[in-house]
């Protein structure tokens, strides 16, 4: 039987204009419909959405007219092969979600919180994706006496069910990070986030997206985050990407700083038969702020040939071989085997 094939996707901000916190853009925007246009030439086929992404200017649009324009955000992506892959409430721009949405210190901002989230189960049912992705951004605290950690538990599972309620086709992957921009966040590990929704009033329904960088930030093993999810039929989305060590979210390219890890990454998907189900492999890199307007898409280029290239590495890797050293327990001829294979030898 032929290796399934992945899916690969990725999101409008990952085709960024080069703006960091001590400095202004260095690029022109692009147009939705060029990112479009270039999801198409590199061969991706899933677009993710922040709720705004699809239907730009929500925030003063009625429910109808909400769902209107995702429809036919959902035309234009027909009429180019393309498929949302799910769909994000963008919580932390908004002056309502300054300190956190669900578990904001403000009523009126958790309600806030909520009403946006069920419009944007609207935008992803319209878009014909049923995957509401959860990165609890500012649901955490910068000074640790500021929130009730028990409470804001609470508040986040009333988060959850309320956006189950929305519609019974719903699912939602949350997307745990354990930090940045808050200093502590609530759900900052794979482990956090399921047993959040084993807590839920569907957990058949929630699952999570596992990002590279967010595990490395929790000083985990990327691979064994995943591995944990996969074991339990949780992993719905990915967002591979890199890291280099416990600093700001950097987004690098697949690879770039761990190329071992990387492949520990490829493996265990290919272990887990995450190609199988369907779902897709979506990056989340950031283009670098050097680069000039004309190359700020080759992050995402490089970053899918990597992972190709390591599918082939992970699939020609010398199993018997391993086996046979692991039996022997000889954990330093492994070593040495793993080595040799990624060195090409
Ligand atoms: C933030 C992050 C988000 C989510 C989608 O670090 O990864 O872009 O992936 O909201
Ligand atoms: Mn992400």
């Amino acid at each position: 039987m032929p290796a399934a094939a992945y899916r690969f996707s990725l999101g409008p901000w990952n085709i960024g204009r080069g703006a960091d916190p001590f400095g202004p853009v260095v690029r022109p925007a692009v147009s939705f419909d060029d990112v479009l246009k270039t999801a198409v030439e590199l061969g991706f086929e899933g677009i993710q959405f922040h709720d705004d992404d699809a239907v730009p200017d929500l925030e003063n649009l009625s429910p109808s007219k909400i769902v209107a324009e995702a429809e036919a955000m959902k035309r234009k992506l027909d009429g180019l092969g393309l498929v949302a892959e799910f769909v994000a409430p963008r919580l932390w721009e908004h002056p309502s979600g300054i300190d956190g949405g669900y578990t904001s210190n403000d009523p009126a901002a958790r309600k806030w919180a909520i009403e946006r989230s069920k419009r944007s189960v609207d935008v992803a049912m319209a878009l014909g994706c049923d995957l509401i992705v959860l990165w609890p951004a500012r649901e955490g605290t910068a000074v640790r006496e500021s929130k009730n950690p028990v409470t804001a538990s609470a508040q986040l599972i009333e988060a959850i069910n309320a956006i189950l309620a929305a519609n019974p086709k719903a699912r939602i992957a949350i997307e745990p990070k354990p930090n940045e921009p808050v200093d502590h966040a609530f759900i900052p590990t794979i482990g956090h986030a399921l047993a959040l929704g084993s807590r839920s009033a569907d957990p058949a329904r929630v699952g999570v997206l596992i990002e590279t960088a967010h595990a490395i930030l929790a000083g985990l093993d990327p691979s064994d985050e995943m591995g944990f999810a996969l074991a339990a039929g949780k992993l719905w989305g990915v967002h591979l990407n890199d890291q280099n060590g416990l600093k700001f979210d950097q987004d690098k390219v697949f690879g770039a700083a761990n190329l071992r890890s990387a492949f520990d990454q490829v493996r265990v998907l290919e272990q887990g038969g995450y190609a199988a189900t369907g779902r897709f492999v979506g990056f989340d890199v950031k283009a670098q702020r050097t680069q000039k307007a004309e190359a700020a898409t080759a992050h995402l280029a490089t970053s899918k040939a990597v992972f190709l290239r390591l599918v082939e590495k992970a699939r020609s890797f010398p199993e018997t071989t391993a086996a046979q050293c692991i039996a022997a327990r000889d954990y330093e001829a492994l070593e040495r085997l793993v080595l040799e294979h990624l060195l090409g030898g």
